[in-house]
């Protein structure tokens, strides 16, 4: 078997043998047309070897592709589609791949097809389990006059409703730590937040400190990489007053 510079070569090659698959496919519904049993059953051997044998072609390309090539390549993709702006417009989902369809955001992982290429229940596994603890460092922060250095989620809990798949609930106990005038300060506060599988955000309500009515949380994870996510906190103005970086610990 070559290595990984022949991808290019064994792609192609999946192509014509999947082309010939299907050659092979249609000839025997010919043949139960127009032929004999014995034909037919010959044919029919033939082709559970050869989907046989794709099927384990398949498997070693899948193997050989790095995982972490496959996540950075994924981020990369993700920026260049923030980049360019969302095509559906606010509270749609798109289908992706060379099928332009929105959907809406409602739709995505509700456990039945809604787009054509049934992209929208593709993604539904959630990344974040009871346990799991995220370090935000401040990129910036006006929210308010403590600008804590630090925010620790933590993960305590997860449930999904049976009527609302695409939308887990989490509790999590936010801590904002402050070093300021050399007295350091921590304070901690249970949460309760939602995951979105259509736009890979994490929105946490209120317990960020003081005004807590104020404010909201909204983890952005690129739908690739979830070991990373920026945190902003929004104004009711729809202002974003504060930016974190989170990294899984
Ligand atoms: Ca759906």
């Amino acid at each position: 078997q070559s290595s990984f510079g022949c991808a290019a070569d064994e792609a192609e090659r999946m192509r014509e043998r999947r082309v010939f698959l299907w050659s092979v496919i249609i000839a025997t519904v010919v043949v139960v047309v127009v032929v004999g049993d014995d034909e037919v059953a010959k044919l029919i051997e033939r082709t559970d070897q050869l989907t046989h044998d794709f099927e384990c072609f398949q498997r070693k390309i899948n193997k050989r592709i790095d995982p972490e090539r496959l996540k950075r390549a994924g981020s990369l993709e993700a920026r260049v589609e923030t980049l360019e702006g969302h095509p559906c417009g606010s509270g749609r989902y798109q289908c992706g791949g060379d099928d332009p369809q929105c959907i809406s955001d409602l739709l995505v992982c509700d456990g039945h097809a809604d787009c054509r290429n049934e992209e929208d229940e593709k993604h539904c596994e959630l990344h974040l389990k009871p346990g799991d603890k995220f370090v935000g460092e401040r990129v910036f922060d006006h929210c308010r006059r403590l600008e804590p250095e630090h925010i620790t989620l933590t993960i305590n809990s997860v449930s999904t409703a049976t009527f609302f798949t695409g939308y887990p609930k989490l509790q999590i106990t936010v801590n904002i730590h402050v070093d300021k005038d050399d007295v350091e300060t921590e304070a901690g506060a249970p949460t309760i937040a939602y995951y979105s599988f259509a736009k890979n955000q994490l929105v946490i309500v209120g317990g960020l400190g003081s005004n807590t009515d104020s404010l909201a949380l909204i983890g952005q994870f690129d739908g690739h990489n979830f070991d990373r996510f920026v945190g902003e906190a929004i104004l009711e103005s729809d202002t974003v007053c504060s930016r974190f970086i989170y990294h899984r610990q």
